[in-house]
């Protein structure tokens, strides 16, 4: 049985309206990561930590899935195998597009954590600092957001299925970010053919066998109609 495994980044959301992290005007042009994204961040100013995630849940509950967030949900449902996505991203367009098997090892934009007690529950479209935890009552509610510094999400079952795989493919991810970016790697040692689907080579470009150019509602459509028309 065929098992594909994808890891996605901001670049598959592009099309949808989100902006990604690292273009000229994406979010790091426009905000300081190590204010925004990092726990130390939070500690000094929870408020600009909070109301950058509530801005962010905003955008996000405005846009739709795109074709490429389709197609990954299209070769899901007619494989004669396993798909596996793995997304960076925070947004949850894999899931409106219809996948079903999304890991989000980043954390989700619906989602809040207690900084106490690590309960999760399903965030309100405004989070306020201070918020209490449903749980313990800790006034120490935080968007389940993995910032840098912090363990990604189900690291164990993420690299069982790397090494899984038959197939790994990542589109829209800029390869600067670990554990992420060393994926390609572990996948590679481990035997699967390495696709790349981006506007133009990542970082880590050069680990891939095989790259799609170009942007992720074309190329991903166009490569799940050839893989499904070659299992047929
Ligand atoms: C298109 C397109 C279209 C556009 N079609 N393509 C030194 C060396 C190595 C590692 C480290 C180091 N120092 C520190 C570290 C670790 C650190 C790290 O990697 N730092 C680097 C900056 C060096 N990592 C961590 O801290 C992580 N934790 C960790 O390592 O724990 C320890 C550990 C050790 C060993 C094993 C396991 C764990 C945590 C990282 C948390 C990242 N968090 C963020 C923010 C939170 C989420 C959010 O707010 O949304 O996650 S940062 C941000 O970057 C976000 C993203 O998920 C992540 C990756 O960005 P992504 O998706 O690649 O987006 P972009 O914008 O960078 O790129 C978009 C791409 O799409 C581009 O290439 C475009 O060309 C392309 N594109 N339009 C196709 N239409």
């Amino acid at each position: 049985m065929t098992k594909i495994v994808i890891l996605t980044g901001a670049g598959i959301s592009a099309e949808s309206g989100l902006e990604t992290f690292r273009a000229s005007d994406g979010l790091w042009a426009q905000h300081r990561v190590e204010d925004v994204a990092t726990p130390e961040g939070f500690a000094r100013n929870p408020k600009l930590v909070v109301d950058f995630y509530n801005a962010r849940r905003a955008q996000a509950a405005e846009v739709s899935p795109n074709a490429a967030h389709r197609a990954l949900a299209r070769l899901e449902a007619e494989l004669d195998g396993e798909v596996v996505v793995i997304t960076q991203n925070v947004d949850d367009l894999h899931e409106q597009g219809g996948s079903r098997q999304v890991m989000h090892m980043h954390g989700a934009l619906k989602g809040a954590l207690c900084a106490a007690c690590d309960h999760r529950w399903p965030a309100p479209m405004v989070m306020a600092p201070g918020d209490a935890c449903p749980a313990c009552n800790a006034p120490a509610a935080r968007p389940d957001i993995v910032w840098f510094g912090e363990m990604p999400y189900q690291m164990d079952a993420l690299f069982d299925h790397l090494v899984e795989a038959d197939v790994f493919a990542a589109i829209g991810i800029s390869g600067n970010v670990y554990p992420a970016a060393g994926f390609v790697a572990e996948a590679r040692r481990a035997g699967a053919h390495t696709i790349e689907f981006n506007l133009e080579r990542s970082a880590v470009g050069n680990q891939f066998a095989e790259h799609r150019i170009g942007p992720a509602s074309q190329t991903v459509p166009e490569w799940v109609a050839e893989v499904l028309a070659a299992r047929r």
